[in-house]
């Protein structure tokens, strides 16, 4: 067991250090207490002025996490999950942020955290193999690694709308929610966009604004969530049994312990299979596209799952014309992430909400009274813009990252991210990143791949320093058969036909790749382990003792 060597953890102020961690979520939280076990410095850098990524900045109100709030947690303290108590099955974004303060406290985190700072720049250098890493403060400081923490969601995107400085209302982006309560009594809302941030606020904000005025250029499927207190017994069947079930989850394609029913939506007749998915609309979540083992492979399949949801709205949305605009029809159930909801489709029965469809009637600009489409000005006090990020690249692109020999990020991943397991790229040495692109990352409880990813890097970089390694780095040919390999596994899916964040297709002018590795947590922890045991094959290594190192 290593020894805690927390008390070598040299704080805020150092400017030389093993290892620099970008972000303070849950993944630079977690990589922090694992490094001062093995006894090396670290400092973590982090934007917010608090901990918690994701959760951090994501305080719109009806956010909440879609899966399970036992087993969205942290696996890797008994301690920890045996005293932790989440009021319901399906934490709301405080919650979860009071959860990820209490970690922070209970490991004594924050004394290597510098908060209000965002890196800004990396630069290798070759003949110390090490890292200068710059912020936006303009401290500076060197490390042998570098890990980008930075989060899969963590760069919000407004949207390209002429007039949009011009409005005189309030503005909010759902991503970076104000810390204090926005009060939308009385108020008239436009909501601009209809993705899962847009799903869960507009229910909760149309509770309480005057009148609401939902734009829509895509529909989505949403599920109810099904949410609820959580129940002594519920909790208690997970913490008696915490140790088989997180073993379990592992092994799981999404890192979520679910009930997968191991069949094809075909091999049943349309009445078993209707009873089957009114089961799972009952059950709720993300476990309806667990109803049938091919609702991601077949299109046939998947067809089915599309007319029951379609079903579902029409029954739920009173007026059929909004019903109709209401039904996702230009992708597969599932292709875009799906949502999952309380009351999103009842909230269109309620006369203070209106649905635009910015299909029929586009948005021309914005004024400063409100919202122009071409069909009708909609004068509005604030606009909400759940209009997503850039996602999985958009955060490490911001900074000037140059590698071996001035190989920069941004021209290495000019026609889209390319690595070797989502942890590294050629040209980059000694900088990983935790659930990068090429990883199961956003297709997966985070959690799950999050710890998986801190265990493998911390034990990587404990391998180097046994074996005087000063420097990794993927070998490119190892590189282009994993990327090749997620492409040919991502393309053997229905993911690839919508116009989703995964495939970069939100952002203009973004490369359309496929960016998660949707070969499932369980398969593509085998393969990072395998890659370990045979001393990092797929990864060049130098240092002081040359010696053997797979793929050299
Ligand atoms: O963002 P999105 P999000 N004009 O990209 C629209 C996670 N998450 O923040 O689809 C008009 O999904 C855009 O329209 P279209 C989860 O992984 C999890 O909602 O591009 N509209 C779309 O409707 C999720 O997938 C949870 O046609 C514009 C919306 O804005 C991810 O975060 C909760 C527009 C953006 O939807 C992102 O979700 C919340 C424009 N110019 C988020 N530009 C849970 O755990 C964009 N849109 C439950």
């Amino acid at each position: 067991m290593p020894q805690d060597n927390s008390a070598l953890s040299i704080g805020r102020s150092a400017s030389e250090v093993d290892v620099v961690v970008v972000g303070a979520g849950f993944a630079g939280m977690y990589l922090l207490h694992r490094l001062r076990k093995l006894g090396l410095t670290a400092r973590v850098f982090e934007a917010g002025s608090g901990v918690g990524g994701t959760w951090y900045w994501n305080r719109y109100p009806g956010a909440r996490c879609d899966v399970e709030s036992m087993q969205y947690s942290y696996a890797f303290s008994e301690e920890l999950q045996q005293e932790w108590h989440w009021p319901e099955l399906f934490s709301a974004q405080p919650d979860i942020l009071a959860y990820a303060n209490h970690v922070a406290d209970r490991f004594d985190l924050k004394r290597d955290i510098t908060f209000n700072t965002r890196v800004t720049s990396a630069h290798w250098n070759a003949g110390a193999a090490t890292w200068t890493v710059g912020t936006d403060t303009g401290e500076t400081v060197t490390a042998r690694h570098v890990v980008m923490a930075t989060g899969c969601l963590s760069s919000s995107r407004m949207p390209d709308i002429e007039g949009r400085e011009s409005f005189k209302g309030r503005t909010f982006h759902t991503g970076q929610w104000p810390h204090e309560k926005v009060d939308f009594s009385g108020r008239t809302v436009a909501v601009i966009g209809t993705g899962s941030s847009a799903i869960q606020s507009i229910p909760v904000i149309a509770e309480e604004a005057g009148r609401v005025i939902v734009f829509q250029r895509t529909p989505n499927f949403s599920i109810p969530s099904r949410n609820g207190k959580m129940t002594p017994e519920y909790e208690q069947s997970w913490k008696q049994d915490y140790a088989r079930r997180r073993a379990e989850a592992k092994t799981m394609r999404s890192g979520v312990l679910s009930p997968l029913n191991d069949k094809s939506a075909l091999a049943d007749d349309a009445a078993a299979r209707r009873e089957n998915y009114e089961a799972r609309w009952k059950l709720g979540g993300t476990y309806f596209m667990q109803a049938y083992n091919d609702l991601a492979l077949n299109k046939a399949s998947n067809d089915t799952a599309v007319a029951f949801v379609h079903e579902k709205i029409r029954e739920i949305v009173k007026d059929p014309k909004v019903a109709e605009k209401l039904l996702p029809t230009n992708h597969p159930i599932g292709t875009k992430r799906i949502c999952v909801d309380t009351n999103y489709y009842e909230t269109y029965n309620r006369e203070n909400v209106s649905l635009i469809d910015i299909h029929e009637t586009p948005i021309l600009r914005i004024t400063p009274e409100g919202v122009q489409t071409s069909g009708e000005t909609y004068v509005v006090d604030d606009i909400v813009f759940a209009t997503g990020f850039d996602a999985m690249t958009g955060t490490l692109l911001k900074i000037d990252i140059i590698g071996r020999d001035g190989t920069t990020l941004r021209d290495k991943w000019h026609g889209g991210p390319r690595t070797y397991l989502g942890l590294m790229t050629e040209g980059i040495p000694n900088m990983f990143m935790i659930t990068g692109p090429g990883s199961p990352s956003v297709l997966s409880n985070m959690m799950v791949s999050i710890e998986q990813h801190v265990d493998w890097i911390v034990q990587c970089v404990d391998w180097m320093r046994a074996n005087g390694k000063t420097a990794i780095e993927a070998d490119l040919a190892a590189e282009n058969a994993w990327v090749e390999h997620v492409n040919e596994v991502a393309f053997r899916t229905l993911y690839p036909q919508a116009n989703s964040w995964y495939m970069g297709a939100n952002v203009p002018g973004k490369p359309q790749v496929f960016m998660p590795y949707i070969g499932g947590v369980g398969a593509y922890r085998v393969k990072c382990d395998e890659v370990a045991a045979a001393g990092y094959a797929g990864f060049h290594l130098s240092g002081a003792k040359a010696t053997a190192a797979a793929a050299e």
